[in-house]
């Protein structure tokens, strides 16, 4: 069924994706972006903001218990807007994570934006949903369903064809 994530393991699955403060402040934001865009993904939502400490408290709130939660929070919400995401397409939410990379960038593959651009695993400039849940209660939490977008683009048929 549809959803505000898309439907699971088709083109319209969907992904939240965040370059964080360190991104946007180095201003790799183009850089990161394009390879979502040279990828065949569509851009479904993009914003800039300063997140609220509720907001970065909630979208990290699986990670609580752990000590570095405190300046994770302050990080994300640190005066530097960070740029908040949603892409869609076949599979994004697994190839959003290897985009990406690991998370701590002494095992991120050197081709991925944390392998080519991020040294610390504190500072590692970009976030990606890590599953279908996570990506449901993350474009919940920082997006409206207004402000969501639905069209298609041009080279879509091609990029996302399965036959
Ligand atoms: P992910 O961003 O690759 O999904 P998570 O384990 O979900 O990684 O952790 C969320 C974020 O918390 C990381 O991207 C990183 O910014 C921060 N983080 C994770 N582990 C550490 C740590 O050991 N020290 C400092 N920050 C950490
Ligand atoms: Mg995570």
């Amino acid at each position: 069924a549809k959803t505000i994530a898309g439907e699971k393991g088709t083109v319209s699955e969907r992904s939240f994706v965040m370059i964080k403060p360190d991104g946007v402040s180095r201003q790799l934001v183009g850089k990161i972006v394009s390879r979502f865009e040279e990828r065949g993904y569509k851009l479904v939502a993009i914003k800039s903001l300063t997140p609220s400490p509720a907001l970065a408290k909630e979208h990290y709130i699986d990670l609580a218990s752990r000590p570095f939660y405190g300046g994770l929070v302050k990080y994300i919400t640190s005066g530097t807007p960070v740029v908040a995401m949603v892409w869609e397409g076949k599979d994004i939410i697994r190839q959003g994570r290897r985009i990406v990379g690991a998370t701590n960038p002494l095992e991120s593959d050197p081709g991925s934006v944390r392998g080519q651009y991020a040294v610390s695993v504190g500072r590692n400039l970009i976030h990606a949903s890590d599953s279908f849940e996570s990506a449901t209660k993350e474009i919940d939490l920082w997006f409206s369903e207004a402000e969501l977008s639905s069209y298609e683009p041009t080279a879509w048929g091609w990029v996302m064809a399965d036959n």
